[in-house]
């Protein structure tokens, strides 16, 4: 299952007791303290770890504590700091105060990371303040973690259109491909080589008319083209599903546009396939005057005109 969005609570170790101890010595009034300071309570960090790609860890971890750091001892001994926790989410998420919605990182970068609750510090022994103090409780905060991958190409299409396909062609990503609507149930990411150049690609389910309002699986999945620098339209130019591939032009920009304005500010490619198929190549005339914009006839089956789509990809990506 893929899971965007969780809401968690971090909790950090509390700081260990400073000790109250003295060195034994015969006359009591001349004995000296000697008790150590209390440990650090860990820290809570959360870090991107590009071999990540969904939330699903915290659907059933939701309390997540460090532990408290150890006791300090006697003849000043500090205590053990407790180990620090880390949690490891897909570069792409943003971690937000659920309290006040502030967002506390965008992480974006590989093994970027961030302490969302500080571990407690440890309370000094006698040897260094007269009464042993406890140690400090660790911060705590309730976080929505919310993932928005991160790709340079993002794929749009209504349902069999061949974004699966494609993907699988291009990279070694290998998600499910079959004539059938909504194969795909959540994003993918892809890693294309190409010319000594790297991009990172996204498939996502179908879209169909009234995505942005909920139809087919909606708006759910829009969020993960949001950060992509291009956008790449899929469109069955063979209209196996007897729509109108002009038709699914129109609709995807405009499902786009209800979304998120932004989205149209994009640069993309409209990629029109299945031009193997004999009703692809009776549509083409009709889609160019249609559309009134360049597009590429690609066939993600016979690969016809894919080099070409990637080396734009990568002009495009400068
Ligand atoms: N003839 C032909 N069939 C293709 C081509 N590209 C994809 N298909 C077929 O179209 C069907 C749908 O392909 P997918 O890649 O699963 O489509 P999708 O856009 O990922 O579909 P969803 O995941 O449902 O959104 C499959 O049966 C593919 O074999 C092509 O270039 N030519
Ligand atoms: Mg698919």
């Amino acid at each position: 299952m893929f899971i965007d969005e969780v809401d968690i609570y971090v909790q950090a170790g509390t700081g260990g007791s400073g000790c109250k101890s003295f060195r034994h010595i015969r006359d009591a009034k001349k004995r000296k303290p000697n008790g150590g300071d209390g440990g650090q309570g860990g820290h809570v960090i959360i870090k991107a770890d590009p071999g990540i790609y969904t939330l699903r860890e915290f659907r059933y971890k939701k309390n997540i504590k460090a532990p408290s750091g150890g006791r300090g001892g006697s003849n000043n001994k500090t205590g053990r700091d407790g180990e620090d926790v880390y949690l490891s989410v897909p570069p792409g998420t943003f971690v937000i105060n659920a309290d006040n919605s502030l967002i506390v990182r965008d992480l974006t970068y590989i093994n970027e990371e961030v302490i969302v609750a500080r571990g407690g510090r440890g309370g000094r022994g006698n040897i260094r303040h007269e009464n042993a103090e406890p140690g400090k409780l660790g911060e705590s905060i309730h976080l929505h973690l919310d993932l928005k991958l991160i790709a340079d190409v993002g794929l749009v299409g209504f349902p069999n259109a061949g974004k699966s396909s494609l993907i699988s062609c291009i990279s070694k990503a290998k998600p499910k491909i079959a004539a059938y609507p909504f194969t795909t149930k959540a994003p993918i990411l892809g890693i294309v080589e190409f010319d000594e150049k790297e991009f990172k690609i996204a498939d996502i389910p179908g879209l169909i008319e009234g995505a942005h309002s909920g139809s087919g699986l909606g708006d759910r999945f829009l969020r993960h083209i949001e950060r992509t620098r291009i956008l790449a339209f899929v469109i069955d130019l063979a209209g196996v599903d007897g729509r109108k591939p002009w038709d699914d032009f129109f609709s995807l920009k405009n499902e786009l546009m209800l979304y998120n304005k932004e989205l149209n500010d994009k640069p993309y490619i409209i990629l029109a396939n299945k031009i193997d198929l004999v009703a692809a190549k009776e549509n083409v005339k009709v889609f160019k005057d249609k559309i009134e914009e360049p597009f590429s006839m690609i066939s993600c089956k016979d690969k016809t005109n894919i080099d070409k789509f990637l080396k734009r990809v990568i002009g495009l990506l400068g």
